[in-house]
């Protein structure tokens, strides 16, 4: 459907109708298109995008529908610093988030957004987060300038007609879109409009609203993913009781057939793609995919915690992933697949670092330009990604798209540290596995703007994505813990596959060997492989982790399993620096877990 004449068959919803009506007034496009999600729209947007030199269709006969998109070289990552909570007040977003008054900031971005789509098509749509008939999901409409935008949120969301009629004249989170690059005069497009200039990724926590202005990159403009589903969820599952995560979720299945799932928090390209859907190196264990990026979980009537995966698709980091990193990702991805800022290739297809053990003699890099071996330029920006529908994976969990959800026995947190932290530890209880999550640090990646490889806290993997006082989301996952039946509340684990040794050499191989620590946490969670209590949690005694086929020496493993008395005197100080930023939004749980591990390190 495509005239605005049409408004009224293609949604009953009242707000629904006058926000359309309101963001055409305000952004003035030259044409309206209401998205009804079907493959022909896909495709004919597919066609637009290559007429406008945004898409470049791939060899068909190497990848079938598939593309590549190729942005500015300043439009590759999200934004931390344009992004910001406008809650009434600064407390409520807390020392963590960039605060802007929400009166001043609608002001700013009524401005920017009038007249922002002159020449453009504003497209609506309307997308679920979760299976569309789950009681754990939630729909958004967003409107948006950008073709890409569309394309993209039908593979990572459900999207089109039937959302609209699951939610009637029901309540939907409204994300407002644009890229800020009008078109005067029959002024001739670009092939990734976007604004140089001004960008501001902003969230309303009270009314539910997002607003996205200058961006055409994943998680700046594909509001349904960190915008929606952690910064305004996290809103949404404080007050309603349940969690919000920045959470892989998989199926692990031992040689006799037992399963469990487990939830994993882990800073953005810190390699929850490639565990999500791991082919585990121990004979007969399985892994399966529920989702590698965001979790929605709440109590089921059992008392168990059931968690969901709100999208539909994967928005992998390309560089690095390879047929020996991530086989299942590599077949993911064969077939309709959006690319985004990988290399071309000679006969049509993509290449990017990793991907084969040799690079091609000749591509086109991400900045289109020629690109042989020899350049100084990358082939693919180091946070190029994938864009694919999750039901092509080749081990993608038959209970994914459950509406109940799947049962969570294990949670796991981690993130890149070359040193301090062990490979692998379990927490003693939820209140200790809270303050493990709150006290989490990583060094930085490229999926955001900034420096790389900086340490920086990272809490529940959750600092870019919380929408609100980060030390009352520490207080939430509290008293969600005293809530629960102990015995049904998942354990809590910490992981850290990064560690190197003196000299910058990593100590763990990774990637499928992590195998062996799930393992060894699912026989925890039956009470079945040994551990040895510690200061900082029990840790894996040397014979309880299966390290069969592995050659790992001695003295690397002594050093993945050890726990520096000092080093962690000296990690508790730094805990206790950060934690005095929240001053009384930091609850009495977390100051009384870091007093006992202090007094763990002492005695
Ligand atoms: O934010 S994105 O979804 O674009 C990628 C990430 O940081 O995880
Ligand atoms: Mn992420």
């Amino acid at each position: 459907m495509h005239a605005i004449d049409s408004l009224d068959e293609y949604t009953q919803n009242d707000h629904l109708k006058e926000w359309i009506k309101e963001a055409i007034a305000l952004c003035q496009p030259k044409d309206v298109w209401l998205c009804d999600g079907s493959e022909r729209e896909y495709k004919e947007l597919c066609q637009r995008m290559i007429k406008n030199g945004t898409m470049i269709p791939l060899n068909p006969s190497k990848r079938p529908n598939s593309y590549l998109c190729r942005s500015t070289a300043d439009d590759v990552s999200r934004v931390e610093d344009r992004t910001f909570i406008c809650s009434k007040t600064k407390e409520e977003a807390g020392p963590t988030n960039n605060w802007s008054d929400p009166d001043e900031m609608r002001k700013t971005l009524l401005k920017l957004f009038k007249g922002s789509m002159q020449g453009r098509t504003l497209f609506v749509i309307p997308f679920c987060m979760g299976p569309l008939h789950s009681p754990l999901s939630h729909i958004g409409v967003q409107i948006t300038d950008s073709p890409y935008v569309v394309c993209s949120m039908k593979i990572m969301t459900r999207m089109g007609k039937e959302v609209l009629n699951v939610l009637g004249n029901g309540f939907f989170v409204p994300c407002f879109h644009s890229v800020g690059m009008p078109l005067h005069n029959n002024q001739k497009d670009v092939p990734w409009p976007s604004n140089p200039q001004n960008k501001y990724i902003v969230h309303f926590p009270e009314t539910r609203e997002i607003w996205s202005y200058g961006s055409g990159y994943g998680g700046n403009a594909l509001l349904g993913k960190k915008c929606y589903a952690l910064r305004i969820a996290s809103c949404m599952a404080r007050d309603e009781g349940w969690l919000a995560e920045h959470m892989l979720i998989m199926g692990f299945t031992n040689p006799q057939g037992q399963k469990k799932y487990i939830a994993a928090a882990f800073p953005s390209a810190c390699g929850k793609t490639n565990l999500a859907m791991m082919t585990p190196s121990l004979p007969g264990w399985k892994v399966e995919v529920v989702g590698d990026d965001i979790a929605w979980m709440k109590f089921g009537e059992d008392g168990h915690l059931y968690a969901i995966n709100p999208e539909a698709g994967f928005f992998g980091v390309a560089p690095g992933t390879s047929a020996n990193s991530n086989l299942n990702a590599m077949q993911t991805i064969t077939k309709n697949t959006i690319f985004t800022n990988v290399a071309l290739t000679d006969d049509g297809d993509v290449w990017w670092e990793g991907m084969t053990p040799q690079p091609p003699e000749h591509l086109i890099n991400w900045l289109r330009h020629e690109w042989s071996p020899n350049s100084q330029e990358k082939a693919a920006h180091p946070n190029a990604r994938f864009t694919a529908p999750i039901k092509q994976c080749p081990v993608v969990d038959p209970d994914w798209e459950s509406p109940r959800g799947v049962p969570i026995s294990a949670i796991l947190f981690g993130g890149r540290r070359s040193t301090v932290a062990p490979l692998v530890y379990e927490s003693f209880n939820w209140e200790h596995g809270t303050f493990v999550g709150a006290s989490l640090s990583s060094e930085t990646t490229a999926a955001a703007a900034g420096q790389v490889g900086k340490l920086r806290h990272d809490p529940f993997a959750m600092l870019p994505f919380c929408g609100y006082n980060m030390g009352d989301y520490f207080a939430h996952w509290l008293s969600f813990g005293r809530k629960a039946d102990p015995s049904k509340l998942p354990k809590i684990y910490y992981v850290n596959w990064f560690r190197k040794d003196a000299q910058g050499k990593w100590l763990w191989p990774g990637y499928k060997e992590n195998s062996r620590v799930l393992k060894w946490i699912f026989e925890r969670v039956d009470n079945k492989a040994a551990a040895e209590k510690t200061a900082i949690g029990n840790l894996p005694t040397k014979d309880s982790l299966d390290l069969q086929g592995l050659n790992l020496e001695e003295n690397d493993l002594k050093q993945l399993l050890e726990v520096d008395r000092e080093a962690w005197q000296q990690e508790t100080q730094y805990m206790s620096s950060y934690f005095q930023q929240f001053g009384p939004h930091l609850p009495e749980g977390i100051k009384t877990e870091l007093n006992a591990l202090i007094e763990r390190l002492r005695s």
